[in-house]
């Protein structure tokens, strides 16, 4: 018997043999499965076809649950910890392939990145944690980068200038609030109970593509009262030098370098602390015996003048020396 298959199933089987991803295999199987006529004649197709979709699902799943094992488990490192996320395409890879070390999958193609993947990107002389996650809409991502995105210091939203970025931080702004997060001092109508609020920034990638020109600006007008903006191309190292320094102050921390009584500061490993931290926090963040036994500090760098003798409640700046008395 002639199996009289619709133009509707090629058009979903021409989709299947062109999908890259399990999930949309998936989907134009269950497509195919849907507009096929049933009747004696496609009784083989619609069992191989069921067959297919519940392998391939089972692929999926494991994909899925190695991910999660991988994304739940980024351990945090460095001075600091920010988290690029955003829409398919936008250059989140790329972007972790030019300022850190790590060699992320870098694609034309979307939905390239399936699982979190941290890099070290250096800053002076400390290191800043950067992690690449798979595009938030894509489905079942959001549950895998949640906790990620939950407890980073930084969420940097990437869009392309290329594409429709305006569109593109709105709708990564929607999904992020699906994981409850939103902006840290930006009002919104869902604050409450399990609601997170983040620190976010926006990083417009993809400057060197023509659209740029009319796309950035528009950007600005949109969000550039709520978010930094910092424009770059990751490809055309355009704005890279620059990035690790601009993020580094979006993170709100300092550096600062201790030293004991008669001897060199420790140059090689400052203390890292929220801005504007005192010398009683600095004291606190190296031993919490630190802060009731100090007496004074003596102060290099931030001060009018070096060697500055100041109080528990001194505010101390980037980079300063700090020798405690105890
Ligand atoms: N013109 C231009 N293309 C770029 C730039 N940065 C990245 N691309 C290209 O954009 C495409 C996507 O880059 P990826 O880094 O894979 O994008 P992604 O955001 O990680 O994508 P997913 O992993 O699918 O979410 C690749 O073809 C890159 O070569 C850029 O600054 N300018
Ligand atoms: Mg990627």
């Amino acid at each position: 018997m002639p199996a009289n298959l619709t133009p509707q199933y090629y058009e979903a089987e021409k989709r299947f043999r062109a999908a890259k991803e399990i999930d949309d295999k998936i989907a134009a199987l269950q497509d195919m499965l849907a507009v096929m006529p049933r009747h004696k004649g496609t009784d083989h197709l619609y069992g191989s076809l069921r067959s297919k979709i519940a392998k391939l699902t089972q692929e999926s799943e494991r994909k899925l649950a190695t991910a999660r094992r991988a994304g739940f488990l980024i351990r945090r490192e460095g001075a600091g910890q920010i988290v690029l996320v955003g829409p398919a395409n936008a250059g989140k890879s790329q972007l972790l392939a030019m300022l850190t070390a790590a060699s992320p999958d870098i694609a034309l193609y979307p939905y390239t990145t399936q699982t979190p993947m941290p890099g070290m990107m250096p800053f002076e002389d400390i290191q800043i944690q950067l992690v690449d996650t798979p595009p938030i809409g894509q489905r079942n991502v959001k549950s895998l980068i949640t906790n990620i995105l939950r407890v980073a210091d930084l969420i940097a939203m990437v869009v392309d200038l290329g594409d429709n970025p305006v569109a593109d931080v709105e709708t990564t702004l929607a999904e992020l609030e699906e994981c409850r997060i939103v902006p840290a001092g930006v009002q919104t109508d869902r604050e409450g109970d399990g609601i997170h609020a983040q620190r976010m920034i926006i990083i417009a990638n993809k400057c060197d593509l023509p659209a740029a020109a009319k796309n950035l600006p528009a950007l600005e007008r949109r969000f550039g009262r709520l978010f930094p903006i910092l424009a770059v191309s990751a490809e055309e190292l355009v704005g890279l030098e620059e990035l690790p320094g601009q993020l580094y102050d979006v993170l709100g921390i300092m550096r600062v370098y201790t030293k004991a009584p008669g001897q060199k500061a420790d140059l090689g490993d400052p203390v890292i602390l929220p801005r504007n931290s005192t010398v009683g926090d600095a004291a606190a963040e190296l031993h919490k015996d630190f802060k009731t036994g100090l007496k004074h500090a003596v102060v290099w760098g931030s001060g009018k003048f070096d060697a500055q003798t100041v109080s528990k409640s001194h505010v101390l700046a980037d980079g300063d020396i700090v020798e405690f008395h105890m």
